[in-house]
């Protein structure tokens, strides 16, 4: 009985994961599976550190293809728990409920590699009505839409965030998603972008009151971290949408897609999360193991722990562990 509740809790770690930006959809039509978007070295792990390096594109390296946009055009990510997304009975697709936050969306030009004050905030949605962002974001099957700024036609980095605030009423419990993908605006948009923007490594602040936010006392207000949105966001009325059309880039050919080499992320030893979801109290169980599983594990690691935890058979974990999406 012991070693099924701890193999319950085990799969409850594993199944209360997290959420990835894998896709543009424009004019209605998904591009394709990491096309243009940077591959996060990351995983679906979410950034604590509001001043790591990972805040400007979850780790991501740039890849020589863009998607093509027309400015003022609306444009869509598509975000998943699992990559690939999982077929189907994933409950945690797009993302776990439990992960209630804003959803804000910035832009940079390419050639700033995203490095330094080069964003601007083009969107951001928060809590209204009683609803979050992520909620919508769950309705919408992890698509988000925004309109993009009449932006002059070029090269840009567009970077949509989240913020699951599900354990943020600790100072450092704030779980931040982002990832960036490469478009090319076309059209003649006038809008430049402000020649001072933000660094996302600084834009929040672990204190900041949308950061450090308890959403399970009924709050019916909420205030959105990181900068306001950018007046110059809604200026200038929309061209008529041109065909969508993918383009890669002259530079590099195919080799763009699989030239990103995935690095492994070893699970950081320092924060070592029993439960990564709810409220759930650690079990007592008569194990009397000390040992927890790090937030991101390798399939050794967790067979592993099965074994000094629940004492169960490797054999056993590996029946069970198929079943689910690493
Ligand atoms: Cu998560």
């Amino acid at each position: 009985m012991m070693k099924t509740a701890a193999f319950v809790l085990a799969v409850a770690n594993l199944a209360a994961a997290h959420t990835t930006f894998q896709s543009f959809v424009i004019g209605g039509k998904d591009q394709g599976q990491h096309f243009a978007v940077q591959t996060p070295s990351n995983g679906n792990n979410p950034i604590k550190d509001v001043t790591s390096p990972l805040m400007v594109c979850n780790g991501g390296k740039a890849t020589a293809d863009q998607v093509e946009v027309a400015a003022g055009s609306s444009i869509g990510f598509q975000w998943h728990h699992n990559d690939p997304a999982t077929v189907s009975g994933d409950s945690d697709e797009p993302i776990a409920a439990s992960h209630k936050g804003p959803i804000m969306v910035y832009i940079a030009k390419a050639d700033t590699k995203g490095e330094g004050a080069v964003w601007t905030k083009i969107f951001e949605d928060g809590l209204s009505g009683g609803k979050w962002a992520v909620d919508t974001f769950i309705a919408n099957k992890g698509l988000i839409t925004v309109d993009l700024p009449n932006l002059e036609a070029g090269d840009y980095l567009i970077r949509p965030e989240m913020i699951g605030l599900h354990e943020a009423n600790n100072a450092g419990g704030a779980q931040f998603y982002n990832g960036c993908g490469q478009i090319k605006v076309t059209g003649s948009g006038s809008a430049s972008l402000p020649a001072s923007g933000v660094d996302m490594t600084k834009a929040y602040s672990a204190t900041d009151k949308g950061v450090l936010f308890n959403i399970y006392n009924g709050a019916t207000t909420y205030e959105i971290p990181g900068p306001k949105v950018w007046d110059g966001a809604s200026s200038g009325s929309a061209p008529a949408p041109s065909t969508p059309t993918k383009t890669a880039a002259p530079v590099a050919p195919a080799a763009s897609k699989t030239a990103t080499p995935t690095t492994i992320t070893s699970p950081k030893p320092a924060t070592p999360t029993a439960t990564e979801a709810a409220p759930v109290p650690a079990p007592s169980s008569g194990s009397g193991s000390g040992s927890t599983l790090p937030e991101s594990f390798t399939i050794e690691q967790f067979i592993s722990w099965l074994k000094t935890t629940a004492g169960s058979s490797a054999s056993k974990a590996r029946r069970h562990a198929r079943a689910f999406n690493l």
